[in-house]
C-alpha cells in the first residue's frame, strides 16, 4: 500500500475511531490493520474523551480561527483576528488567565513578603552541574544552579534582592533592562562598590514594567562562567490573547576541552551548548496540550554567538522583545527568530498541530555537542585499534590508502561519531515523564541547542505527564501519527 492509498484508508476509518473516543472513550482501534504500519500500544487505553477532533484533519478546515484550534490553516484572512492564530486565547477559563512561567530544569527563587516588599535572597555561587547525564560541569551561577533560578515577579511590586557573594572575587548583580535609581544597577564602580568575597548587597525597587528581563553578574568573566537568571515580570492582568503555557529558555555556550569539566571563558570557540544549563537531549522537552496558546521567552546569554531559535511544524508570532510586549499590530508570523546576545526574544503560536517537535538554534555548530577534532586512527572505522588502546606507544598510523570507496568523496566522514551513550545515560534521558513514549531513538537527533516541544492531545497529554506508568518507546508518537496525519 503506498502512501496516499494509506492516508486515504486512514481517513475513512478515522471516522470511525473518532466515533468511537466520543462514545465514551472505548477503546479506539485502528482499522489499518491491512498493513499494521500505524497499530499502536497507546490505542488501547484511551480513557479520558478529549474535546480534540480525533481524527481526519483536514487544512481546508481551519479556514476559520475555530478550525485553527485544533488544527494547521490559514485560521482567517490576512490580517484576520485567526490569520495563523494570531489573536485566539488559549484553553484556560479567562478568570483564571495569568500563568506562571515554567522554566524546565530550572527551579524558582522563592521570596517572602515583609512589610509589602517581596525580598529574594540570591547566593552567587560555584556550581556543580549535570550538563549531560555523566557529564558534570563546574561553573558559576547561582543558589546552587546555572543558569541561576527564575526570579518571578508582577507589575507593582517593590523587591528587595540580598545578593550574597560565596565567590572567591567581587561581584555586583545587575537588573537587565530594568527602569530603576541607579544605585540599584549593580554596576562595579560605576554605581557601586563591588561586593567583596564573603559580602553582601542589598538591592530595592519597585517594578512597574513587565515583561522578560534577567539579572546577571556585571563583571565580563564571570558572565561568561554562566552568572544569569530570568527575571520575569507579569502584567497587573494578562496580556490578551491569554497563554496556557509560558515557558522561559536561557541559551548558553561553553567551551570545554574534552576530559574537562572547567570552562575556558576566554575561548572563542564553543563546544558544549545549553538550554536552562542542560545539552540536548537532556534538555527536558516542552511539553502542551493541543489548542492551547504557547507562549516561548528566549534569552541568549551566550559569551559571543547569537541563536536563530527554531520551531518545527508550527508558525508563531514575535509578540516581545527585550523592552515587553510589542502591540500585536506589529507582531511578526515566523518560524524562526534570530535572537543576539543578551537579547530576550517572545513568540506565541496555537499548538495545533500534535506530535513531538524539535525546536532548535539553526547554526549548525550549535546542533552538536562536546565536539572534538579528530584526527586520529579511529576516524578510519576499518582500522583495528586493539592495539593502541593496550599501549597508547603502538598508535597506529594513518593510513593514506584505504578500503572504504566513501573516501573517495571529499568531506568524508562529517556524521557525529562518539554519541554513544552508556545505559546509566540512557536511563536518566528516559526516565523522565515528559519524554514518555517518544520513538526509541529520537535523542539520536536532539544535540547541544536543541529540544522538543510536545504537543498531545487530551488523553495523551494525561497518560504522559500524570500517568504512572512506563509508556512503551514509540506509543505515543505513533498514536499520534494514526489519528493526526492528512
Ligand atoms: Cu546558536
Amino acid at each position: 500500500m503506498d502512501k496516499s492509498e494509506t492516508r486515504r484508508s486512514f481517513l475513512r476509518s478515522g471516522t470511525v475511531a473518532g466515533l468511537g473516543l466520543m462514545a465514551g472513550g472505548a477503546s479506539v482501534q485502528s482499522t489499518l490493520g491491512a498493513d499494521g504500519a500505524h497499530t499502536s500500544a497507546a490505542s488501547a487505553d484511551t480513557k479520558t474523551s478529549s474535546p480534540n477532533p480525533a481524527s481526519s484533519p483536514n487544512p481546508d478546515q481551519a479556514q476559520s480561527a475555530e478550525g485553527y484550534r485544533y488544527q494547521p490553516g490559514p485560521g482567517g484572512p490576512l490580517g484576520s483576528a485567526g490569520d495563523r492564530g494570531r489573536l485566539i486565547p488559549g484553553r484556560r477559563a479567562p478568570d483564571r488567565s495569568l500563568v506562571p512561567v515554567q522554566a524546565p530544569d530550572l527551579t524558582k527563587l522563592p521570596w517572602e513578603m515583609k512589610n509589602g516588599v517581596k525580598e529574594f535572597h540570591l547566593r552567587a555561587m560555584q556550581v556543580r552541574r549535570e550538563f549531560l547525564p555523566g557529564y558534570e560541569m563546574v561553573a558559576w551561577g547561582y543558589n546552587g544552579s546555572v543558569p541561576g533560578p527564575t526570579i518571578e515577579a508582577n507589575q507593582g511590586d517593590r523587591v528587595r534582592i540580598v545578593v550574597h557573594n560565596d565567590l572567591p572575587e567581587p561581584h555586583s548583580v545587575h537588573w537587565h533592562g530594568f527602569e530603576l535609581p541607579v544605585a540599584e544597577d549593580g554596576v562595579p564602580g560605576v554605581t557601586q562598590d563591588p561586593i567583596p568575597p564573603g559580602g553582601k548587597y542589598v538591592y530595592e525597587f519597585h517594578l512597574h514594567q513587565t515583561g522578560t528581563y534577567f539579572y546577571h553578574s556585571h563583571i565580563p568573566m564571570q558572565e561568561s562562567f554562566g552568572m544569569v537568571g530570568f527575571f520575569i515580570v507579569h502584567p497587573k492582568k494578562a496580556w490578551e490573547p491569554v497563554v496556557d503555557r509560558d515557558f522561559c529558555l536561557i541559551f548558553q555556550n561553553f567551551m570545554i576541552p574534552p576530559n574537562q569539566t572547567i570552562p575556558d571563558s576566554m575561548a572563542m570557540d564553543w563546544n558544549w551548548h545549553t538550554i536552562n544549563g542542560r545539552s540536548g537531549p537532556y534538555t527536558t522537552p516542552l511539553v502542551c496540550r493541543h489548542g492551547e496558546r504557547v507562549r516561548i521567552r528566549l534569552l541568549d546569554f551566550s559569551p559571543m554567538q547569537h541563536h536563530p531559535v527554531h520551531i518545527h511544524g508550527h508558525t508563531f508570532w514575535l509578540t516581545g522583545a527585550g523592552g515587553g510586549r510589542i502591540p500585536p499590530e506589529a507582531w511578526v508570523p515566523a518560524n524562526i527568530t534570530l535572537t543576539a546576545v543578551a537579547q530576550a526574544r517572545v513568540f506565541e503560536f496555537v499548538a495545533n498541530n500534535p506530535g513531538d517537535w524539535l525546536m532548535h538554534c539553526h547554526m549548525v555548530h550549535h546542533m552538536m555537542n562536546h565536539m572534538v577534532r579528530q584526527v586520529g586512527p579511529r576516524v578510519r572505522s576499518y582500522q583495528d585499534v586493539s592495539e593502541f588502546i593496550q599501549s597508547p606507544d603502538n598508535r597506529p598510523p594513518v593510513r593514506l590508502a584505504h578500503a572504504d570507496p566513501g573516501f573517495n568523496v571529499p568531506g568524508y566522514p562529517q556524521k557525529m561519531q562518539g554519541m554513544e551513550m552508556t545505559e546509566a545515560a540512557m536511563e536518566k534521558l528516559w526516565n523522565r515523564r515528559e519524554v514518555q513514549g517518544m520513538r526509541h531513538n529520537w535523542h539520536m537527533g536532539v544535540h547541544g541547542l536543541m529540544t522538543v516541544v510536545r504537543v498531545l492531545p487530551d488523553d495523551l497529554y494525561d497518560r504522559v505527564i500524570h500517568g504512572q506508568e512506563t509508556i512503551p518507546r514509540g506509543a505515543v508518537f505513533d498514536e499520534i501519527v494514526r489519528r493526526f496525519s492528512w
